[in-house]
């Protein structure tokens, strides 16, 4: 079947085959799992943000009912577990590298973060173990901590490493200096502004789990894990604890959501390893919600301050762009993305001449920070579409308008970018156009004036981003495909579904190809023990990468099995035609099913292949209402064109674009992590306080498709899983400060909470 039957054949596709799985209470998750005899761990974690470590005493927790061993950093250097694994291999200005960061897997002398584990208790149950943990007594010592990023790298900060002076863990740049320098010298005009793309918390329904298992005799570890994915995870902690991955095997079934934070290698992780070879048995950990506040790596925490230059026109010239990267305490297994990304998409969606960018990337007595949905993508578009905004107030322009003059044109697709991307195809003036209409920007201020009658101040939008998906670090994308004798169809790959609907989507692309019912499909994401290759489930690379290669072996069993129909009906492979699961022949009047090939020996392909970036790419324009009493902001329209190639499944894409986006209005209305600058100690590290956004405030999303298909897939996809989370966090903030911009305020950052909004709102009336 070609793609386009494959398209069409996907139309319509509604219910998710997973769903009555997850939504009866029937999924198996990480902490699901137990085994006869199993322990229970607990983490004793740092309260302070920076301090000394100058005693444990475990005595009193040793003494406890039930405790079998308390584990310190003492067990974690003589296990070797001290350097985490990181991706932040990019070349740094003048040649340098990103310094590693030395993190015993419990802390050794020192705690740089609140949340940091110290010591690991384990006991015959789960309340023992926990009892136990508020006996150990920690001597600390404190010291003065950093929280800020920018305040890290000022001379005289308290230092976090003694490895990393001055807190500078990475340095680059990238562009042309001289070549911006001269485009802003002979500028008609010059938009500036700093904006900052805050900590957040992603937040996935599921805690972390982990149960661990030693097999002396085989010398090998197996874990019941969250995650996204086998190969990262694996790679990353055979890289922490000196393990052959061999010996490392996973199983997972549910995964209750990711966004990034799953893939990693955590150092809980390689605690329970210790634990589990020491005391010759399971032990298992399951993590408070007040724990994945504290020690799940963040997102997003970073300081933007950018500058545009135009012609007297309207025509961008240059831009520059200084990053400030927050990273935590340590580098984080995670580590690349959120920078790697960035340098990608840099120009966004425009023809800008001349780019100039430079990254630092400073520890703070904080969280680590790893990906988080996006990563990278929406912080970049976040500068770069606010100060398209803000050019376009300060040229007095429409906003559409300005993006329609600066728009990347149609053909100049494949488009080279100053950062040495090539963006492969897109249609950004049909885009603008439908997203325009859709969200009737000429209509707005009419109801702008209907809003202000009312005594609310309404703004409008709008955000046109590109994003890169597919590309992964494995060297190659595999998918097995296996056809037992009862025709069950077993795909297998090491993805991983955490609730985006990989069992229908990629299911389907199986069913679709050999043209059978999708209930002969099974799909198997990360068999234990099986050692594919491939890349995990991140990035909206899965459709791109193992969903192609899906396409491919399901081809390849068609041949196979055409050779196979061949030798039993003595013809030639040539002679054998397929159709909807039976081999046929106009030579012979044998019918021959994928089963009865499977019969004498299961039937058995193997696919790969290896797939660059594919450029989702998307407008969105919103409009919000500001109480000018409250600061309460009402969004009361959402209008979101996608261009995410060919789609496999419609709802499926509106499902992922609605989650991102809502993600997207967490971060801009209310999610926040905020740390007290004198203690470092957290200020939101529960759903107590740290905002969540409800159903009700995205009451609508009118979507639209318009698909330019990617030639880098064979299907045809591009990646959408964080399409929506890279333009909603532009277009809102955007919006609202389009409704205050009449008050004469032209720059917030986010949260826009009530608070905010109404004290911006009390000082510009005054
Ligand atoms: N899809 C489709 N047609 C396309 C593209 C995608 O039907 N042209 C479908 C896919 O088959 C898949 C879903 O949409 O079911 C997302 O696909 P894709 O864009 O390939 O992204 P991934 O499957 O690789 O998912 C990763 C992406 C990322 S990086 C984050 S973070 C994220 C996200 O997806 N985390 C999620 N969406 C999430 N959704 C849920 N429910 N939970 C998470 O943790």
């Amino acid at each position: 079947m070609d793609k386009h039957d494959q398209h069409d054949a996907h139309h319509h596709q509604g219910n998710r085959i997973e769903d009555k799985r997850l939504i009866t209470g029937a999924g198996k998750y990480a902490s699901d799992w137990n085994v006869a005899g199993q322990l229970y761990g607990y983490f004793v974690r740092s309260d302070r943000a920076h301090a000394q470590i100058a005693g444990i005493d475990t005595v009193a927790a040793l003494a406890h009912p039930g405790v079998k061993k308390v584990f310190t950093g003492e067990d974690a250097v003589a296990a070797g577990y001290v350097l985490p694994p990181h991706s932040l291999t990019l070349p740094g200005k003048n040649g340098s590298k990103a310094k590693p960061t030395r993190r015993p897997v419990l802390a050794q002398g020192k705690v740089r973060f609140v949340g940091e584990a110290v010591a690991l208790v384990v006991a015959d149950s789960a309340a023992a173990a926990q009892d136990a943990a508020e006996l150990v007594a920690i001597d600390y010592r404190d010291l003065p901590s950093v929280v800020r990023p920018d305040q890290a790298l000022e001379p005289g900060a308290p230092q976090l490493h003694d490895d990393v002076p001055g807190n500078l863990l990475f340095e680059a740049d990238a562009g042309d200096e001289k070549e911006v320098e001269a485009a802003f010298a002979k500028a008609a005009h010059v938009t500036r502004l700093k904006v900052e793309s805050t900590r957040v918390s992603p937040s996935p329904m599921e805690p972390r789990a982990c149960l661990v298992a030693y097999d002396a005799k085989a010398d090998s570890y197996r874990f019941n894990v969250v995650m996204q994915g086998v190969t990262t995870l694996r790679k990353q902690i055979s890289a922490w604890t000196k393990m052959p991955e061999e010996k490392l095997v996973f199983e997972a079934h549910d995964v209750g959501g990711g966004f990034g934070q799953r893939t990693v290698a955590y150092p809980e992780y390689c605690a329970l390893m210790i634990a589990a070879k020491a005391l010759g048995k399971p032990v298992k950990w399951v993590s408070t919600r007040i724990e994945a506040f504290l020690t799940d790596t963040h997102g997003r925490a970073n300081i933007i301050d950018g500058a545009l230059a135009l012609d007297a026109q309207g025509k961008f010239l240059a831009m520059r762009l200084d990053w400030i990267n927050d990273m935590g305490a340590y580098l984080s297994p995670g580590s690349v993305g959120h920078i790697r990304n960035t340098s990608v998409c840099m120009t966004g969606v425009y023809k800008i001449p001349a780019l100039y960018a430079t990254f630092r990337a400073p520890v703070t007595n904080c969280t680590p920070v790893g990906s988080y949905r996006g990563a990278g993508r929406p912080d970049i578009a976040y500068a770069v579409e606010r100060l398209v905004n803000q050019a376009a107030a300060d040229i007095k322009m429409d906003a559409a308008e300005l993006r329609r003059l600066n728009f990347i044109p149609p053909e100049a697709f494949p488009y080279k970018t100053p950062t040495g991307s090539t963006y492969e195809i897109a249609d950004l003036p049909g885009l603008l156009s439908k997203a325009l209409k859709l969200g009737d920007w000429q209509g707005f201020a009419k109801r702008r004036a209907e809003s202000a009658a009312k005594g609310r101040l309404r703004g409008i939008g709008i955000s046109t981003v590109i994003e890169n998906t597919g590309a992964g670090n494995a060297d190659k994308d595999e998918v097995e495909i296996r056809v037992d004798g009862t025709g069950v169809v077993e795909v297998h790959m090491v993805a991983k579904t955490q609730g985006h609907g990989h069992e229908t989507t990629l299911s389907a692309i199986v069913a679709n190809t050999l043209q059978v019912p999708v209930e002969q499909i099974k799909l198997v994401q990360c068999a234990p023990g099986n050692m594919l290759q491939g890349n995990h489930t991140g990035g909206s690379r899965t459709t791109v990468g193992a969903g192609s290669v899906s396409y491919l072996a399901a081809n390849k069993l068609i041949e196979e099995g055409k050779a196979l129909a061949a030798l039993e009906m003595k013809l030639e492979p040539s002679q054998i035609n397929y159709a909807k699961g039976e081999f046929r022949s106009a030579e012979s009047s044998r019918a021959l099913k994928l089963a009865d090939l499977a019969k004498a020996k299961p039937l058995k392909v193997v696919a790969e292949g290896k797939f660059g970036s594919t450029f989702p790419n998307g407008c969105h324009i919103a409009e919000v209402e500001v109480d000018r009493d409250t600061g309460v902001t009402e969004i009361v329209r959402y209008c979101a064109v996608d261009d995410c190639g060919e789609v496999i499944n419609h709802a499926i894409v509106e499902g992922q674009l609605h989650g991102g986006v809502v993600q997207g209005v967490g971060q801009v209305f209310g999610e926040h992590i905020v740390y007290d600058r004198e203690s470092g100690q957290p200020l939101a590290a529960s759903f107590m306080d740290y905002y969540m956004p409800r159903a009700g405030k995205l009451r609508e999303l009118k979507g639209e498709e318009h698909p330019t298909p990617s030639k880098v897939s064979p299907l045809g996809v591009k990646g959408v899983g964080e399409s929506g989370c890279t333009a909603s966090l532009p277009v809102l903030v955007g919006a609202v400060i389009d409704a205050l911009r009449p008050l004469g305020i032209e720059h917030l950052d986010m949260p826009m909470t009530p608070s905010k909004l109404w004290h911006a709102m009390q000082t510009a009336k005054a």
